[in-house]
């Protein structure tokens, strides 16, 4: 889950038996800052997760949201504070939180209420496979945003990628952007909704075999939290579940959360929203939307 970036700046913290990676952030200020801080934006996925288990857990936070479309993450003063100047971010005290899966870890270690964990050993190795897979489905999700939400309004020019060559230290996140210009090949399209496909599989099956109401049975957990935002990033280019009926079930219920209205929901702007479904519409008329790429 740590890019190897930051392998460097970390170090390895021990929160309540969970280790989870905490970098050692070169910012006196955001050092100094009190309280919980999440630096994040409004429609990224993985911030989307880390709002959601700050109000599921209800834990009170101040706000540092950052517009990725004005490169906001690639100041030098953002990259001090996150090497690998993406969102999320979570600052507690001058400890630094960085990659989203593991920050909700800590939110359910530091927050109120019943856990998010299970607490027995078959249900905890299946959290921690769904973590790892909900969280590695990154690229993944990331392609599909950007292929089919983002293109008209996020796909950068010569010069905008010469801009963020020579601000941004993340190579990994300039390589995206310099590929995601040129255009993604079919193949590579078809084999992240395959890796969707996969994953969602296995959801499926999770779902049936606990009989829900959340993925991992009765208690709702991280695992709920880690793909909620994903889904829903699908849902939004209007991804055909017709072979996955009960994760489309779940998704009902999961939006009927507070913590999903509040930490997801209330922060997407409608109009975007709108511009989604209209682009997404359009797509799957004239373009070959997502559903083009499902082999089933
Ligand atoms: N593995 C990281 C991924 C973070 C990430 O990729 N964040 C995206 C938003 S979801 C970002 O900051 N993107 C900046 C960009 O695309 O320029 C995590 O889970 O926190």
């Amino acid at each position: 889950m740590v890019p190897l970036l930051t392998l460097v700046a970390t170090v390895f913290a021990n929160f309540g038996g969970i280790v989870m990676p905490e970098i050692e952030t070169k910012n006196e200020w955001a050092r100094g800052l009190k309280g919980v801080n999440l630096f994040h934006n409004s429609m990224s996925n993985c911030s989307q997760r880390t709002r959601v288990a700050l109000e599921e857990k209800e834990v009170s936070w101040t706000s540092h949201h950052l517009d990725i479309a004005k490169d906001e993450h690639a100041t030098d003063a953002y990259q001090s504070i996150n090497p690998n100047g993406v969102v999320p971010t979570l600052v507690h005290d001058g400890r630094t939180i960085i990659e989203s899966i593991d920050i909700i870890s800590y939110v359910d270690e530091i927050g109120h209420g019943p856990s998010l964990v299970p607490d027995t050993d078959d249900l905890r190795a299946e959290l921690d496979a769904q973590l790892t897979t909900a969280g590695d489905t990154q690229g993944a999700i990331k392609v599909l945003s950007h292929e089919f939400l983002f293109k008209p309004v996020r796909k950068m020019n010569d010069k905008q990628l010469a801009a963020l060559r020579a601000t941004h230290g993340n190579r990994d996140l300039i390589a995206f952007h310099e590929e995601f210009s040129k255009g993604f090949s079919d193949e590579r399209l078809a084999s992240v909704v395959k890796e969707f496909a996969d994953a969602f599989d296995r959801l499926e099956g999770l779902l049936q075999s606990h009989g829900g109401p959340w993925l991992l049975g009765t208690q709702f957990t991280l695992v709920d939290i880690a793909w909620i935002v994903n889904v829903h990033r699908l849902d939004l280019m209007r991804f055909d579940f017709r072979h996955w009926p009960a994760l489309k079930a779940w998704l009902g219920r999961m939006q009927q959360r507070p913590s999903y209205k509040n930490g997801l929901e209330k922060w997407e702007p409608k109009g975007i929203l709108r511009f989604f479904g209209l682009y997404s519409r359009l797509r799957s008329l004239f373009g070959g939307g997502v559903n083009a790429y499902i082999r089933k």
